[in-house]
């Protein structure tokens, strides 16, 4: 496969409702959109989820915009690539930025799909035709907004939610929620908001029967959490401290965490993504879809990853009506009565990119063409 044209437009769709964690509120959905043509004339879709702003991360959609132009598209452009391991190695002379190689990944492997006549999931091997999923729930300013928020998800049909809690916002609010649902399947985000001074304090969630506490300690952090999992009942679920599968095997041989949240994004892309599902599933460990707040082209992706064997705990993929009043793909993701969604498919990531919302939510634009050199007679 050759690609030989690349679009990365910069888009900033405006969210429903502000969204906020224990480290930042946002109100916009920004996105690096890759649209990558082939010498055959394919075109593949792919998304670089980094936030706005590097705080959940180092990588921001700025920083993924400008490693695309100086580093990694020279890299890729015009080369024979024939598969995501390839690409990978293209890409490998740019330490780090694995959110900005998995966007190029995720166009790549639309590409790859689609030019094999296979949906994605199938593609990867992929065993569901729908997958479960949750809500992720804001940081609320009072208890009872909150409460009004868990429920209407509820209602919507949404069977496991995520709160996110920080020092202050996290014992009474998940107390409050499991005091009024005593059945729902319920975890908690961090964000790595707490320190080893909160080994007690976050003991106490051991009460509420949680399927889970994601990343309360320092997101660069594997070692300290090792304390909090002996400390704590409840499984402790690494995101923001897991790169690789290297990260996800040193992890779990010292005990820091019994379940991994797995982002393409986060990790370098679905190549690295299968092998921490592959890895888990040999220890049985549970693995589950994380969600960087994606537009239907990431969302498709995580979808089709998520249709693979090892990811039993509900994701992060949630409706795209939860995010946006709009989307820029032609069918938005929609809530099945089972709280899952569908797995596309159509050839490739499965969707049709909506070409008038996408030049609505477009702010910025680079046209990346390769020119193979005049033949010499
Ligand atoms: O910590 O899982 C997280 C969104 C952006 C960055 C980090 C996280 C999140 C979410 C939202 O929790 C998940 C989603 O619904 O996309
Ligand atoms: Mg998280």
């Amino acid at each position: 496969m050759k690609i030989t044209r690349i679009v990365a437009r910069h888009v900033r769709m405006p969210f429903r409702q502000a969204f906020s964690t224990s480290r930042w509120t946002l109100t916009h959905k920004d996105a690096i959109v890759i649209e990558a043509t082939t010498d055959a004339g394919l075109t593949g879709w792919g998304e670089c989820v980094a936030l706005a702003y590097p705080d959940y991360c180092y990588e921001s959609t700025a920083i993924n915009a400008l490693v695309l132009r100086e580093y990694l598209i020279p890299l890729v452009l015009g080369q024979e690539l024939a598969d995501a391991q390839a690409l990978w190695e293209a890409m490998s002379p740019v330490a780090g930025h694995r959110i900005a190689k998995a966007g190029l990944e995720c166009a790549f492997w639309d590409l790859d799909a689609q030019s094999r006549g296979q949906s994605l999931s199938q593609r990867l091997g992929g065993k569901r035709e729908r997958v479960e999923t949750g809500v992720s729930v804001s940081v609320h300013d009072t208890p009872d907004a909150l409460l009004r928020t868990v429920e209407s998800y509820l209602h919507e049909g949404y069977q496991r939610v995520k709160l996110k809690i920080k020092p202050g916002k996290d014992l009474a609010e998940t107390a409050l929620i499991r005091k009024h649902f005593p059945d729902l399947q319920l975890q908690v985000d961090g964000n790595a908001a707490y320190t080893l001074e909160h080994l007690d304090h976050l003991a106490q969630l051991d009460a509420f029967g949680l399927l889970l506490i994601e990343q309360p300690l320092g997101n660069e952090d594997i070692i300290d959490h090792v304390q909090l999992q002996q400390r704590m009942q409840t499984p402790v679920c690494l995101d923001e401290s897991i790169l690789s599968a290297d990260d996800a095997r040193k992890a779990l041989s010292i005990g820091a965490c019994r379940v991994i949240n797995i982002k393409p994004g986060r990790v370098g892309g679905v190549r690295e993504s299968l092998r921490i599902h592959d890895l888990c599933r040999q220890q049985g460990v549970a693995v589950w879809m994380g969600g960087m707040f994606e537009t239907g082209i990431g969302r498709a992706l995580n979808v089709a990853v998520a249709s693979l064997p090892g990811f039993t705990l509900p994701g992060d993929i949630s409706a795209s009506a939860k995010y946006f009043k709009e989307d820029i793909v032609e069918s938005p993701f929609m809530l099945n009565s089972d709280s899952t969604l569908t797995v596309p498919t159509a050839p490739g990531l499965g969707i049709q990119i909506d070409a008038g919302r996408l030049e609505k939510y477009t702010v910025a634009k680079e046209v990346f063409a390769f020119h193979s050199a005049p033949s010499t007679a």
